[in-house]
């Protein structure tokens, strides 16, 4: 079989390449290594920068995200009882909207199905051969049968965990990583959120986020260390630990009620550089990890797909390879920024297992002064919101 773009990995960044290519004619397949119900059920991220709002307009899927996302125009950084408002709206004239990945996956999904593009689910052993030629091929298994696809090019979206990254020789490619010695512990639950707008909350007790679906759902973590496992904390206990993270203001007043879904996150920064190998190019996870706290990750793999997708466009078409040339390092001008202030936010509000009592007081610095220059609150704003592409 043929196709002009195999795409490894049926994530929000392998969806929306692939709408995004279909609709202009290039030929693409997608192969998913898990069922569709589990792709769509992954409760990930909640917070779309406008940049992202933009790219899901341009491949057709921003009605139902401009009738049900939440537009917000800033959110509150606090320390114990002091909050500090981030207004968005003022310091960028930009705002963010609300909205699951869950849901963005699944816009993403239906619009596919719409235009019959190839998605196989449940594909195993997928093996990239040949990348760094003129005529690369994919391999995989799906119903015990094994198949293969010529292609043009490759992307690479499969995750941290993917086969695209390890495909390129351990020569030609450099890591950059540092993992955090906590990961966060996250609760969905059928209550109002705590509050109109997120908290991200530094506290003597740790950090803890407050953040929502919609007006009936909301979405907490709490930082646990990583020995933890989900089952060691019950629904009690989890909201026990949240309210003690949380402005006074807010937990006295929050509704709790049976979590819907649990799980715990390990927090890593990771890049992977360069992004392409010959013919097969890396796009989100699959090249690069942020820790939550910035809601930069999903963010990261739309900015790639817009780097990435007219550049295939115009090589497939006109033969003008100038844009996929430029892929790897245009990408990463914008992914290392995404690095600094994912990392910056997160050192900023999480207790570090043995830290000395010096940096505690460093983190309470930070937030006394967001509290009260405009500057510091412009230039975490900016980032929040989202670089320019
Ligand atoms: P994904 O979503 O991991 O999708 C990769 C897909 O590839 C498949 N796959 C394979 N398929 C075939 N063969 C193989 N060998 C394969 N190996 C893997 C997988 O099954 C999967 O379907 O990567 P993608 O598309 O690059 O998207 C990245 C985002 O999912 C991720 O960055 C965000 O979820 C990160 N993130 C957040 N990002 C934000 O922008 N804002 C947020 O508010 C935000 N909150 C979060 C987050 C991630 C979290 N966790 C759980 C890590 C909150 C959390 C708790
Ligand atoms: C979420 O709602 O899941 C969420 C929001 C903001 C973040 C991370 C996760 O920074």
């Amino acid at each position: 079989m043929k196709t002009q773009v195999a795409i490894i990995g049926g994530g929000p960044s392998g969806l929306l390449l692939s709408q995004l290519l279909n609709k202009a004619g290039v030929a693409t397949v997608v192969l998913e290594r898990s069922s569709r119900a589990h792709v769509e059920g992954r409760i990930r991220a909640g917070v779309l920068e406008t940049g992202t709002v933009q790219m899901l307009h341009e491949a057709g899927v921003g009605d139902r995200l401009d009738r049900e996302g939440i537009r917000h125009g800033g959110c509150y950084l606090t320390d114990d009882d002091l909050m500090v408002r981030i207004n968005f709206k003022e310091l960028t004239g930009k705002q963010v909207v609300v909205y699951g990945q869950t849901e963005v996956t699944a816009d993403l999904y239906n619009a596919q199905d719409a235009i019959g593009a190839t998605v196989l689910h449940d594909v195993s052993d997928v093996v990239i051969n040949d990348a760094d030629s003129d005529a690369p091929y994919v391999e995989f298994t799906k119903d015990g049968v094994r198949q293969r696809f010529d292609c043009s090019y490759v992307a690479g979206c499969d995750g941290f965990h993917g086969v695209s990254r390890t495909t390129i020789p351990e020569e030609k490619r450099r890591a950059f990583e540092r993992v955090y010695p906590f990961g966060w512990l996250g609760v969905l639950s059928r209550t109002p959120p705590a509050n109109h707008e997120l908290i991200y909350a530094n506290s003597g007790n740790g950090f803890a986020l407050a953040s929502m679906r919609n007006e009936n759902l909301s979405r907490y973590y709490v930082q646990v260390p990583l020995t933890d496992k989900v089952e060691d904390w019950s629904d009690d206990r989890f909201w026990d630990k949240l309210k003690q993270c949380l402005p006074y203001d807010i937990s006295s007043s929050m509704v709790t009620g049976p979590s819907i879904e649990k799980s715990i996150a390990p927090l890593r920064s990771f890049v992977s550089e360069p992004l392409r190998w010959g013919r097969l190019f890396l796009v989100g996870d699959a090249a690069h990890i942020v820790p939550p706290t910035g809601a930069k990750g999903l963010n990261l793999a739309v900015s790639d797909v817009f780097y990435l997708y007219q550049g295939l466009i115009d090589v497939l078409q006109k033969g003008d390879a100038s844009g996929i040339d430029a892929y790897s390092e245009r990408a990463l001008a914008r992914i290392w920024k995404a690095m600094r202030f994912s990392w910056q936010m997160t050192t900023m509000l999480h207790q570090f297992e043995g830290e000395d009592s010096f940096a505690a007081q460093m983190r309470k610095a930070t937030l006394a002064q967001l509290s009260q220059s405009e500057t510091a609150r412009r230039e975490l704003a900016e980032n929040y919101i989202g670089l320019p592409y």
